[in-house]
């Protein structure tokens, strides 16, 4: 994947000098185009069902990338190359030319609205909590385990449960980074960590796929938002960006974006109830 990623960045800038060289309009035509001769967009995700997943024959599915390759197969684009990221390491990805765009629920946030491009909101969720059966220290909230000094919660490194947690005052050394959300649900079953924290629809699937009757979800966790995602460029490929949005809209309107979303449990009413520049205002 990687091999072909470097290959693809090369003949990708190839493509773009020629194209402007052409006196294709502007670099930003240039990168839609680079794309289409490319043949792919390269995507960053996370592997979190349901917004995201890879499967043991390699096949990416989940709520992002379906919406993002019926979006580049409109624009162009044939199809979409994943590579697996942690949350905080996308940003840098993309900014790096390492990704053509984030696929991944990245959920927009002012301090990434001002790092990267995003679309129009695609995916909205609250957060939860997995814990012990009975919720034995009472967690409702981010702020109930700041306040137990002996509770720590496990949540992925640069995501935003991390933010929430050390926001509400629980200390670094209580707030676990976790690689991915089976380390987490074992985490939890081992009694390493006291709670788990991923958004509501990600902590469901995993709790569907354990079937741990010693397991219990608390949702949504009281006091944090509930946040959307967008596709995320890199700042500069606005004009990108712009024509994903027009297709993005194109979608929702004629009822294709609920049918892609809604199956994996999303709401597209939700994401069709707010916009970018309202979500990236949020405080
Ligand atoms: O945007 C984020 O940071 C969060 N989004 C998802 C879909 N899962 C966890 C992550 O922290």
């Amino acid at each position: 994947m990687k091999k072909l990623g470097i290959l693809a960045g090369v003949a990708g800038l190839a493509v773009s000098t020629m194209l402007l060289a052409s006196g294709a309009r502007s670099a930003d035509d240039a990168k839609l185009e680079q794309l289409k001769q490319q043949g792919f967009a390269r995507v960053a995700i996370a592997n979190e069902p349901p917004y995201t997943a890879v499967a043991a024959d390699g096949k990416v599915s989940g709520a992002a990338p379906d919406v993002a390759r019926e979006i580049f197969k409109r624009l162009g684009v044939n199809d979409i190359v994943a590579s697996i990221s942690e949350y905080g390491a996308m940003i840098p990805g993309l900014q790096a030319g390492r990704f053509d765009v984030v696929t991944a629920g990245l959920f927009m946030k002012p301090e990434r609205c001002a790092a990267v491009a995003y679309s129009e909101p695609v995916l909205c969720d609250a957060e939860a909590m997995l814990v012990k059966k009975g919720n034995p220290k009472g967690f409702k909230s981010y702020e109930d385990i700041a306040k137990d000094s002996s509770a720590t919660v496990g949540a992925p490194g640069g995501g935003t449960e991390e933010k929430l947690a050390l926001n509400a005052g629980v200390p670094r050394e209580r707030v676990i980074v976790v690689p991915d959300g089976q380390s987490g649900l074992k985490m939890v079953q081992d009694g390493r960590i006291d709670a788990y924290s991923l958004p509501v629809l990600s902590i469901n699937d995993l709790m569907k796929k354990a079937n741990d009757p010693n397991l219990e979800v608390i949702a949504p966790v009281q006091g944090a938002p509930v946040y959307c995602d967008g596709a995320a460029f890199k700042k500069g490929d606005e004009a990108l960006r712009d024509a994903y949005d027009v297709e993005l809209a194109k979608l929702k309107k004629s009822g294709e974006f609920a049918k892609i979303i809604e199956p994996y449990g999303f709401s597209a009413k939700a994401a069709m109830s707010t916009t970018r520049e309202k979500l990236c205002a949020a405080k």
